[in-house]
């Protein structure tokens, strides 16, 4: 071990002083690599050309334009992060937030990329997905020096592709990516493209594996991951998708999870496939879907016409991925018959209560002592009660009439247009008879 860390050191040195200028000698070979030196399109910034990106709980990175070049500033640095009320952790990421800012850039734009450093160990920038020279890559060992706690490296590429990618470090990744270290990379196309798009998300998918009343998430977790995130943020905490009926949307969902996939939902609409991270899907390729898995280390794009004016859920179709921190090594009791059980505990633990017996609906709506730091039974408010589900959901709120993208709070149903009990009279028009109760024991049925 101790001969391979020497070898491995004394490359690096060797290397070290070349690693200083590798960017630029990069970027001249740029050329080189794709034929002779194309002519540059004119970069085109945002709010001119296409539509901004928005990233729901999150930014846009600025950047400023130097001699043409647009340039970034990231910082990855520790950074204390709130999921959702009740559950805050010491993460990583970039810019002070998980995930880092949105870098928006415009197909053939020059970029020149800064990372800072203030983490406790290297790291490194990679651009997932994106097309670069080699040494652009951002593998520490590999294609460069890693960027040691202090140093601010450079990355300095054309962007010859337009579409949906990420960026994250590559090195220690198992820690790195556990603990926040991720963000969108939204690269507009050069020509504007037909039909327009009006609303246009970034959603980050992560896991974390927070234990109850840790603030530390544990980045040596292989399968158990309960906290599942849209952009680092656990519904009610997830800003929902604000559209006006009628606009075109897309929605770029990334997955930089550790080991999960995640079938994303959307109700009340059916929608296409409309890019990957490899690229846009001819239209003859495309199908209609309504859930579309989003695959570790991949970017899903989607799009559709709002036409469908309500409150949609979007969410993770993994059921254990709509929960926070609960579902997880608790015995099975739904069934069990738990008569008497509460009083006999009691005597040893006072105000014992067992739950889950009859399902675990009623958890989300119970305030229940929780340990510190945790939201095991967090659920959102909702216009007809709890909204039982945490985790990666969100909402898409389509509406008419308005002029701004604020919160529009919750969808007014038109008149005879939501569920509701049904009525005697309903009963009986329909001739639809209510089966009595079956008593069947050990499901639930409480005895007498
Ligand atoms: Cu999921």
């Amino acid at each position: 071990m101790r001969e391979l860390a020497m070898k491995r050191r004394t490359f690096l040195l060797a290397t070290g002083a070349g690693a200083l200028t590798g960017g630029l000698m990069a970027a001249a070979q740029e050329g080189h690599e794709h034929g002779p030196p194309r002519p540059r399109p004119p970069g085109g910034g945002p709010r001119q050309d296409h539509t901004p990106v928005v990233t729901p709980n999150g930014v846009s990175l600025p950047f400023k334009v130097v001699d043409g070049v647009k340039v970034f500033h990231l910082v990855a640095e520790p950074v204390r992060h709130e999921f959702a009320p009740g559950l805050v952790a010491e993460c990583w990421g970039y810019n002070g937030r998980t995930p880092g800012p949105t870098i928006e850039a415009v197909e053939g734009d020059r970029v020149r990329i800064y990372v800072t450093n203030r983490l406790p160990e290297p790291t490194s920038l990679h651009p997932h997905g994106i097309l670069l020279p080699s040494g652009m890559d951002g593998v520490a060992g590999l294609t460069q020096k890693k960027i040691e706690p202090g140093e601010t490296f450079r990355y300095e590429f054309t962007l010859h592709q337009h579409g949906t990618n990420m960026y994250h470090p590559h090195f220690d990744e198992m820690v790195q990516l556990a603990l926040g270290l991720q963000g969108m990379f939204v690269i507009h196309p050069r020509e504007p493209r037909e039909p327009r798009i009006d609303r246009d998300f970034a959603i980050m998918l992560s896991e974390w594996a927070l234990d109850p009343g840790t603030a530390r998430p544990d980045p040596l977790e292989m399968t158990e991951f309960n906290v599942v995130t849209m952009n680092s943020k656990v519904f009610p905490a997830t800003e929902p998708l604000v559209v006006k009926r009628g606009e075109r949307v897309r929605i770029r969902l990334g997955n930089l999870s550790a080991t999960d996939h995640h079938p994303i939902h959307l109700h009340g609409y059916r929608f296409q496939v409309v890019e990957t991270d490899g690229g846009a899907v001819p239209p003859s390729a495309q199908f209609p879907e309504t859930t579309v898995l989003v695959p570790v280390g991949s970017t899903r794009t989607v799009e559709f016409v709002a036409d469908a004016p309500g409150d949609w859920a979007l969410h993770c179709h993994m059921t254990h991925h709509i929960m926070n921190q609960m579902g997880h090594a608790f015995p099975n009791l739904v069934g069990v018959r738990t008569d008497g059980l509460d009083e006999k505990v009691r005597r040893l633990l006072p105000g014992y209560m067992t739950m889950g017996a009859a399902g675990m609906g009623a958890m989300s709506e119970m305030q229940m002592p929780v340990p510190r730091n945790s939201i095991p039974m967090l659920g959102g408010p909702g216009p007809f009660g709890v909204i039982g589900m945490g985790g990666m959901f969100t909402i898409l709120k389509v509406r008419e009439g308005i002029t701004a993208y604020d919160d529009p709070g919750w969808y007014g149903h038109p008149p005879e247009t939501v569920a509701s009990p049904a009525s005697a009279e309903d009963l009986r028009r329909d001739g639809v008879e209510v089966p009595p109760p079956q008593a069947a024991p050990g499901h639930g049925h409480r005895g007498h």
